[in-house]
Formats: C-alpha cells, sequence, structure tokens
C-alpha cells in the first residue's frame, strides 16, 4: 500500500502506553486504591478523559448511552468495512492499572501513530472503550459490549446495587433513555472483526518466557447470588444442636463448591463475596448471603458443576435446616475465538522474532460477548509479579506493551495489504 510500509519495528510506544495508564488510573472512587465502578463519578472522569485522548488521535468520537466511548479513525475511502479493536475502561474494586485498560491504550497509540504519519488503512477502525465489564456494581457485567453486539437482556435493568438502586434507575438518572439500548446493536455486515488485547491475568507467559499469546477460546461462566436464611439467635444461650445458622451452613456449603471444583483442572469455583447482614459477634447468623462464580472451558463441564453444586446446597440446607436459594445472575458461554484472526496475530508476532504461545482464556472478556456479533480474536499480554490481575500488584513491563502494539500494528499493515491486493 503506497506510504504504508511495515513499520511496526521502527517504533517505541511503550512508554506512553505506560504513562497513559498511570494517567487514567488518578481517578478512582477510593484515596488509596484504583476503584472505577459503573457510572461512579471517577468512572464519568475516566470517559471523559478518553474522549479527549481519542479525539486528539484524530478520531471522530461519541460516548453511547451505556458509556462506551466509541471512537472512529475512518479509512482512506468511504464505504469501508470496520475493524473493532478495543477492550473495557472499568475495574475491579482495588483493582489493577492494566485489565482492559492496555487494550484501550495499545489500540490508541497505534491511531496516534497512523494519524501523525498520516496513514489511512482501507478499512475503518473503531476503538470500543467499554464501559462495563467487571460486573462489580452491578452483577451482570459486560453490559457494554452486551449493547453493541446487541445481546442487552432488559431483564439487567431489574439488576440491583448494593445500595438497591436498580440499573434502570442509575441509567435514567444519568438521563440514558433505555429504550435506546437496543439501537446500539452494530450491523454484522458492516463489520470485518473485533480484536481485544489484554493482560494474561495469569503466569503462563512469564513462566515460558514469552511477551505475547494468542488465545485460542474463552471459559463459560455461571454465576449466582446464593441466600442462606436460618434463625438469628443469642450467640450465649442457644445450644448448639437446636441451632439454625446460615454462617455454618453457608461455610459448608462453600467448601462443598471448593471440592467440586477441585475435581477437573479446567474447572474453577470462586465464592468472591460473603456476607452476614447486619452481623455481629454475639448474634447466631439468621442469614448469609454469598456469590458464586463456577466456570470451565466446556459449558458441558461448567453446567455439570453448577449442578452437582446446587444440588449439595439444598443437601446441606435440608441437614441444617435452613433455606438456601440461588438466584442466576451471568451465564456466558465457553467460546472458541476466529481461526482468522488468530492466524493473523500468530503470523504477526513470528514477523517480530516471536513464536506466541496459544492459550486458553480462563478470565470472561468482552471478545466472549462480541464473537456473538462478528469474529473476534484475542492477545495476551505478559504480565509481571507472578502473573497476578484484579490486584494492584498488576504489572505489564513496558518493553512488552511495546512490542505487543508492533504486533498489532504490524497484525494491521498486513491486513490493510491483503485488503489492498
Ligand atoms: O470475571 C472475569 O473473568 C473478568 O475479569 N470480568
Ligand atoms: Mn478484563
Ligand atoms: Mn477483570
Amino acid at each position: 500500500m503506497a506510504g504504508i510500509e511495515a513499520q511496526a519495528g521502527a517504533n517505541r510506544f511503550g512508554p506512553r502506553i505506560m504513562s497513559l495508564a498511570e494517567h487514567l488510573a488518578q481517578w478512582s472512587e477510593q484515596p488509596d486504591a484504583l476503584t472505577v465502578t459503573y457510572f461512579s463519578e471517577a468512572h464519568r472522569k475516566v470517559a471523559a478523559e478518553l474522549d479527549v485522548l481519542l479525539r486528539a488521535a484524530g478520531m471522530e468520537v461519541r460516548t453511547d448511552p451505556i458509556g462506551n466511548v466509541v471512537g472512529r479513525y475512518k479509512a482512506a475511502q468511504p464505504n469501508a468495512k470496520t475493524l473493532l479493536l478495543g477492550s473495557h475502561y472499568d475495574t475491579v474494586r482495588n483493582g489493577g492499572k492494566y485489565d482492559g485498560r492496555l487494550g484501550i491504550l495499545v489500540p490508541l497509540v497505534l491511531i496516534e501513530h497512523l494519524n501523525r504519519t498520516r496513514q489511512r488503512l482501507p478499512f475503518n477502525i473503531e476503538l470500543l472503550c467499554f464501559s462495563e465489564e467487571e460486573g462489580v456494581r452491578f452483577p451482570i457485567g459486560y453490559l457494554g459490549s452486551q449493547a453493541i453486539a446487541g445481546k442487552f437482556d432488559r431483564k439487567n435493568l431489574d439488576a440491583t446495587d448494593d445500595d438497591g438502586i436498580p440499573l434502570r434507575k442509575a441509567l435514567e438518572e444519568a438521563g440514558v433513555d433505555v429504550g435506546s439500548l437496543a439501537s446500539l446493536a452494530r450491523k454484522q455486515d458492516d463489520l470485518l472483526g473485533y480484536v481485544e488485547l489484554h493482560i494474561e491475568q495469569g503466569p503462563s507467559l512469564l513462566n515460558a518466557d514469552v511477551p505475547v499469546a494468542i488465545v485460542t477460546g474463552i471459559a463459560g461462566a455461571v454465576r449466582h447470588r446464593v441466600t442462606v436464611e436460618g434463625e438469628a439467635g443469642h450467640a450465649g444461650t442457644v445450644a448448639m444442636q437446636f441451632r439454625r445458622d446460615a454462617g455454618a451452613a453457608a461455610a459448608e456449603m462453600i467448601l462443598a463448591l471448593e471440592k467440586r471444583c477441585q475435581e477437573i483442572p479446567s474447572l474453577v469455583g470462586t465464592v468472591g463475596q460473603l456476607l452476614v447482614p447486619n452481623g455481629a459477634m454475639n448474634v447466631i447468623p439468621g442469614r448469609c448471603e454469598f456469590s458464586s462464580d463456577i466456570r470451565a472451558s466446556t459449558n458441558g463441564v461448567r453446567d455439570a458443576a453448577m449442578m452437582d453444586v446446587l444440588s449439595s446446597f439444598n443437601q446441606i440446607a435440608r441437614h441444617r435446616g435452613v433455606k438456601v436459594s440461588a438466584e442466576e445472575v451471568l451465564r456466558m458461554s465457553a467460546i472458541p475465538l476466529s481461526p482468522y484472526f488468530q492466524e493473523r496475530l500468530k503470523a504477526a508476532a513470528e514477523r517480530l522474532g516471536v513464536s506466541p504461545l496459544l492459550l486458553p482464556s480462563g478470565a470472561g472478556h468482552d471478545a466472549a460477548m462480541m464473537s456473538s456479533l462478528t469474529p473476534s480474536a484475542m492477545m495476551f499480554v505478559r504480565c509481571g509479579n507472578g502473573g497476578v490481575s484484579h490486584s494492584p500488584l498488576e504489572i505489564v513491563a513496558e518493553e512488552d506493551a511495546d512490542f505487543a502494539a508492533r504486533v498489532l500494528l504490524d497484525f494491521l499493515l498486513n491486513l490493510a495489504e491483503e485488503h489492498n491486493a
């Protein structure tokens, strides 16, 4: 393509990516931790800053009603198809600076580069900064990519946050016409595909001493909110044999979940939230609430484990004379990723001298939602500190961020050559 030579090896993107990650991390709901949850003040500030950064990079930018910040870097010619890039800008509580955000900042600095060198590709690039992926404020997750993929489930509008505020109210208070959410869905025919770059959030790349991996598929997850109801009582006067202790019953259920999910390597089970509402040291818990997140590389393994776990909850409840209910709040199918894009991402890494690992993803990603709309792919970037993530200890080396950027640039330039051939 005239003027587009393979510049992937020529540029140093790392310093800019790392400084932008620091820059975005200045906004948080907590003074001493990085927490940016859906539609908080910090969340709005980050969205506003992304608008500024994407505009300065030469993109047309809009923020859609669900809070996605979308930048469009137009093609060399009109009526071109669009390649979607991106990831999410919300975080878990006390999270890291790179989960999601690296997948926004790397494409951003590449578009800055294309803009600075006046290069236009034979396809539009849209950078999707998804507003909500983690499901921290509302126990749903993937709200931003659900809307773009045309999978927004109106049931979500009734989901409530810890203060009992339904999503519908939070959106309406933000001036969102919830009826407009369905119109955010993209048309498949306009799209070439979706490619997401994300930190690995695990130790495989670190242990193999390789900077990037091509992701082969994403695990399927099912999440429940579990409530156990027993009988509150005085911690000093109720003999053990007469108790219907909701806390002890929940503890036994959590151990049963852990035991069942230890049975198969690709199966994992997590209780991330555990609460005795209005609990006190001298009161037998009358009620206990906890979350359940069960995942596996296939839906069959995931669902078999879930059925066994739910039936053990019922057994334990009967044995202890308590009541248990489990509300399913999220179900994400295990999905394969696009071989077409996997091949091309792998070839790009190899042209830059690295043979990437091929890894499945145990973590969920917006790509899982987007794969229902358009061929989707992911590239993982090595993270340090043993691969820890969902933690302030999450870290990425500048040279790995730089290398990943150069792989993605090489991938884009070669896709452009292919389109022009
Ligand atoms: O839960 C996940 O796997 C992702 O971090 N939302
Ligand atoms: Mn993520
Ligand atoms: Mn995450």
